[in-house]
C-alpha cells in the first residue's frame, strides 16, 4: 500500500532527553490507512528499566516539594491542556479515529482530573487517632509510593492515562508512562504539555516500546526495586500477567481490564431511552470502550418491541469520517480490525443478525450511503437470540457487536448479567426504584448506571471493576489516593515513661 510521507517523528523521553531507539513503528490514521500519523521510535527493555532508575532519582526531590506546590503544577497542567484542547483532540481523532466531539470530551476529562486533584495538594489529609494511653498521640500520614510504571491502552489515549498520571504526580511519585504504540502521537503531545507545565526532568518519562520489551523492562525494574506501583489498562489476559509479575515482587498493581457490560431492560422501562442508551453504549467509540455494552438482557414481554427499535436506530445511525458529527468512526488500528473479524465468526446459526449488513463497510457493502472510504470501518451489529453458553455471551468483544437475550424475573436477569465473570460496568432501565436497589445489590459490577449508558463514567467517581475486570483497585476521585500513597502510622509518647500497648491500658 502506498503511504504518504510523514513529518512527525517521535521517540521516548527519559530524564528530559530523547532516549535510544531499537525499532520503529508507524502509527496509522485508521480513517485513511494510507496516512502515517507518526513514525515512532521504540525502546527496548533495558531503556525501560533505565527510565525507571531515572524516575527513582527524580522522585526523591519531587517528594520534597510541598504537596500544595505540586498541586499548583497540576493546576498549570490543567490550564495548558485546556488552552490546547482543540489541537490535542484533533490529533486524537486523526490517530485513532475517535469522533471529534468524543475526543474533545476526552481532553476535557484531563482538565476535570486536574481540577479535582489540584485541590488535593492542599488536603492529602492524614489523621489524628486517639490512643489507649494518656500522653500519647497517634497519627497517620500518606507517603508517596515511589515510582509508578503506567501502561495504557490507546482507546482513551489521553483521558485514561491522566487518571493515573495526575494523582500519581500530585502524591509525590515519579512516573514512567508506556502508552499504546498505535496512539503514540497523542500520548507524546499530552506528555509535552504535562512537562511544559513545570514538571522537573525525570519526574514524568515516556517510553514507547512493544509489549514484550515493556514486560521484560518492567521485570528488570521490579527486580532492581525501582518500581513500586504498576498501573495497567488493557485486556484481562495481559492484566493477569502484569498482576502476577507485580505480586511476585511484592508490589501492587492497579488493574483496569476488560468488561462484558450488561444492560437490563425491565418491562416498565422507557423503551426509547433504553434504545438511545444501548446505541451509545454499544456502538459509540465503535464499541471500543472497556465500558461498552456487551449484552442487552431484555424482559421477554418487551423483547420484540425493543429489538425492532434498536435495530432501526442502528440502521439509521451515522458511521463515517470521525471529523464529522457521527456515532462512530473506524476501529482503532489494524490489529483490532483483525480481532473484530474473528468475533464475527462467533455468530452461530441459532443467532439472528437484526441490524442489517455485517463486516467491513465497502462500496459493495455500504452502511446507508457511506462506502467505508479507505478506513477500518465496520458495520454495527446486533445479534439476537444469544444464549448464556455462547462465546458471544461470555467473552468480551472489543468492537461494534452487541448481543441480545431475554429473561423472565429480575433475579434471573441479575444472574445472567453476572455470568460472564467480568464486573466493570452495568446498567438497568426501569421506572421502579425497588428494581434499582435489588439490581445494585445483586450485580457484581463496580459501576451501575440507572437509566443511563454503561459507558461515560464521570471523572470523580471511583472507576474500576471486579472479577475479570480488575483486582478491585479503583481509579479517579479521592479513592485513587490509596493507589498512589501508602499509609504510615506514627505514635508519639510524651509521658516520659515506656507505656506498653495492650499491657498498660488506662483504667477508668
Ligand atoms: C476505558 O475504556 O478504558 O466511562 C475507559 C467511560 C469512559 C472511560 C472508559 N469515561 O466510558
Amino acid at each position: 500500500m502506498r503511504r504518504a510521507p510523514v513529518n512527525r517523528q517521535i521517540v521516548s523521553v527519559v530524564g528530559g532527553k530523547d532516549a535510544a531507539t531499537a525499532d520503529t513503528y508507524e502509527s496509522i490514521n485508521p480513517a485513511r490507512t494510507t496516512e502515517v500519523v507518526a513514525r515512532v521510535g521504540l525502546a527496548d527493555a533495558a531503556t525501560f528499566a533505565a527510565a525507571c532508575r531515572t524516575a527513582k532519582e527524580a522522585q526523591r526531590e519531587w517528594a520534597k516539594v510541598p504537596a500544595p506546590v505540586r498541586g499548583r503544577v497540576i493546576a498549570s497542567i490543567g490550564r495548558l491542556v485546556e488552552a490546547n484542547a482543540e489541537s490535542l483532540a484533533r490529533l486524537v481523532t486523526e490517530e485513532i479515529g475517535k469522533p471529534y466531539a468524543e475526543a474533545l470530551g476526552e481532553v476535557r476529562e484531563i482538565v476535570d482530573t486536574c481540577d479535582f486533584f489540584l485541590g488535593e495538594g492542599r488536603r492529602l489529609y492524614g489523621q489524628t487517632v486517639p490512643s489507649e494511653m494518656p500522653d500519647k498521640n497517634l497519627f497517620t500520614f500518606r507517603n508517596p509510593v515511589g515510582v509508578a510504571a503506567v501502561v495504557t491502552a490507546g482507546n482513551f489515549p489521553v483521558a485514561v492515562p491522566s487518571w493515573y498520571l495526575v494523582p500519581a504526580l500530585l502524591c509525590g511519585n515519579a512516573v514512567v508512562w508506556k502508552p499504546a504504540e498505535y496512539a503514540a502521537a497523542s500520548a507524546h503531545a499530552m506528555f509535552r504539555l504535562f512537562v511544559a507545565a513545570g514538571l522537573p526532568d525525570g519526574v514524568l518519562n515516556i517510553v514507547f516500546a512493544d509489549g514484550a520489551e515493556t514486560f521484560r523492562g518492567l521485570e528488570l525494574a521490579l527486580e532492581e526495586g525501582s518500581v513500586q506501583k504498576v498501573g495497567f489498562t488493557g485486556s484481562s489476559e495481559v492484566g493477569r500477567k502484569v498482576g502476577e509479575l507485580t505480586g511476585r515482587h511484592l508490589q501492587s498493581a492497579c488493574l483496569e481490564l476488560g468488561g462484558k457490560n450488561p444492560m437490563v431492560v425491565m418491562p416498565d422501562a422507557e423503551l426509547d431511552l433504553a434504545v438511545e442508551g444501548a446505541l451509545f453504549a454499544g456502538f459509540g467509540t465503535a464499541g471500543q470502550r472497556c465500558t461498552s455494552l456487551g449484552t442487552v438482557i431484555v424482559h421477554e414481554s418487551v423483547h420484540d418491541e425493543f429489538v425492532e427499535r434498536f435495530a432501526r436506530a442502528v440502521r439509521e445511525s451515522r458511521i463515517g469520517d470521525p471529523r464529522q458529527d457521527v456515532l462512530a468512526g473506524p476501529l482503532l488500528a489494524e490489529k483490532f480490525a483483525e480481532r473484530y473479524e474473528e468475533y464475527l465468526t462467533w455468530i452461530q446459526p441459532h443467532h439472528k443478525v437484526v441490524s442489517g449488513n455485517i463486516g467491513k463497510i465497502t462500496k459493495e457493502n455500504p452502511h446507508g450511503d457511506f462506502d467505508g472510504d479507505q478506513g477500518l470501518y465496520y458495520h454495527p451489529v446486533i445479534v439476537d437470540g444469544v444464549r448464556p453458553t455462547d462465546r458471544l455471551f461470555l467473552e468480551e468483544t472489543f468492537g461494534p457487536i452487541v448481543g441480545v437475550t431475554t429473561f423472565r424475573t429480575l433475579d434471573e436477569a441479575i444472574e445472567l448479567a453476572n455470568l460472564p465473570g467480568y464486573g466493570l460496568s452495568s446498567s438497568i432501565y426501569t421506572t421502579d426504584p425497588k428494581h434499582v436497589f435489588r439490581f445494585r445489590e445483586g450485580i457484581s459490577a463496580g459501576m451501575v448506571s440507572v437509566n443511563n449508558s454503561t459507558s461515560g463514567a464521570e471523572a470523580h467517581l471511583p472507576f474500576g471493576g471486579n472479577g475479570k475486570s480488575g483486582n478491585g483497585s479503583r481509579q479517579s476521585g479521592m479513592w485513587v489516593l490509596d493507589q498512589f500513597t501508602r499509609w504510615q502510622a506514627m505514635n508519639w509518647d510524651h509521658s516520659g515513661r515506656l507505656q506498653k500497648a495492650q499491657m498498660d491500658v488506662a483504667d477508668i
